[in-house]
């Protein structure tokens, strides 16, 4: 009897441990109204879509994995949702046949972060809500995806979203499809898309984008608008136009280059307003219009006996950045009788955001200091005095950099790190 219970015994914890060392079932269930997490290593069942349902969820569709419509927030039977998205997780290392989207629902969307290193022969959207706003999403694509890119499409206002593509889109890149108001997004092409990047197309107020283009782009970059920035690396192709349209828009040039020619037609242009034209640099010629100002942030490579030597033209104070003296300053301040801008600067000297004052905003000094602007952790700080001070951290974070200047445009002195 004693005997038999241990057999028993010994029999039971075996089949625990057989188990648990045995491989996890093939599975890609659909999501439930909570929080799931779904990991999908084969085929879904059924419809052959895969719906997290409401709440936060991750997804991963693996590789060698073939789904139709893959949704942060679409039912288990494939179709849209009622309600508000959570904030979902999707990563697609396999094929996605449809679309994948972060937000299918009639509620308000998400904030979503999206993953493509596979193949979606459809759309890669954020938001595809039918009703609700949209939300802010991380998007990045790492693979191919074979119609569009959207932040947000038929959502009602449009979610601030970040685009990145470093793989291949065959469509267009689009911040706010058929948003009622757009968003202020933020796209990055470093790969190739054979249509056109905008930043809205929608049908009433737009988002302040900013669109920054490394890789190729078949056919325009359109802001749409709102105030928009449009940054052209060295070496990257546009077949189309850019094009500011609305709002006031920036047109910044940047990168490295050793063609003095280019450099010069991008030069001889900064302060134009409105600005348009076509410039040739390396190679790649680009046609714009409908900008209100012109900022280069190119540097102009020299070669030399020696071998290749920086040269420092690049912060020429004929197109009026004040503090062009500062080298290696974290700061661009750009002053003119119109407006103050300050561009933040990348450790790679690529402008990577800025904000701007009207003159005219510009009041009387008060008695204490005031901040007239501020954004990327800059500011612009109107002094007792009625002097202004840009300030801002330096590019390591460890110091301090300020430069003191009047609002007639004059320096007060080199700027400083404290
Ligand atoms: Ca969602
Ligand atoms: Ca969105
Ligand atoms: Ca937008
Ligand atoms: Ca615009």
């Amino acid at each position: 009897m004693l005997r038999k219970s241990v057999v028993a015994i010994v029999v039971g914890l075996w089949m625990v441990g057989a188990a648990a060392v045995l491989p996890a079932r093939a599975v890609c269930p659909d999501g439930t109204p909570g929080n799931d997490v779904i990991d999908c290593t084969t085929n879904p069942p059924a419809e052959g879509d895969v719906g997290a349902d409401l709440g936060n969820d991750s997804v991963t569709i693996e590789n060698g994995v073939t789904s139709g419509i893959v949704g942060g927030d679409l039912l288990p039977d494939g179709t849209g949702n009622i309600g508000d998205g959570g904030d979902d997780v999707i990563i697609n290392n396999g094929t996605v046949t449809i679309g994948l989207g972060g937000d299918i629902s009639s509620g308000d969307g998400g904030d979503d972060t999206l993953t493509n290193n596979g193949t979606i022969n459809g759309y890669l959207s954020g938001d595809y809500s039918y009703g609700g706003d949209g939300g802010d999403d991380i998007i990045t694509n790492n693979g191919t995806v074979g119609i569009d890119i959207d932040g947000d499409f038929q959502t009602d206002n449009g979610g601030d979203d970040t685009i990145i593509n470093n793989g291949s889109v065959v469509g267009n890149v689009t911040g706010d499809g058929v948003s009622t108001n757009g968003g202020d997004d933020t796209i990055i092409n470093n790969g190739s898309v054979t249509g056109d990047i905008e930043g809205d197309s929608v049908s009433n107020a737009g988002g302040n984008d900013s669109i920054t283009n490394s890789g190729s782009i078949g056919g325009n970059i359109i802001g749409g608008d709102g105030n928009d920035t449009v940054t052209v690396i060295v070496g990257s192709d546009v077949g189309g136009t850019i094009s500011g349209d609305a709002g006031t828009d920036t047109l910044t040039f940047s990168g490295s280059t050793s063609d003095e020619a280019g450099y010069n037609q991008i030069q001889a242009l900064v302060g134009c307003n409105p600005c348009a034209g076509t410039v040739t640099l390396d190679g790649q010629s680009y046609t714009f219009n409908t900008f209100e100002q012109l900022v280069n942030l190119l540097t102009l490579i020299s070669q030399q006996s020696s071998g290749p030597v920086q040269v420092s033209i690049t912060f020429s104070r004929s197109d009026d950045r004040l503090n062009w003296m500062d080298v290696g300053a974290p700061i661009a301040v750009y002053c003119t009788d119109k407006r103050i801008t300050v561009i933040d600067i990348a450790t790679n000297s690529q402008g990577v955001g800025q904000f701007s004052i009207e003159q005219d905003a510009i009041a009387e000094a008060s008695a204490s200091s005031a901040i007239l602007g501020s954004g990327q952790g800059n500011q612009l700080v109107q002094l007792a005095d009625g002097s202004l001070l840009a300030v801002g951290p330096t590019l390591d974070g460890s110091k301090t950099y300020s430069f003191p200047f009047k609002a007639d445009c004059s320096v007060i002195r080199n700027g400083q790190e404290s």
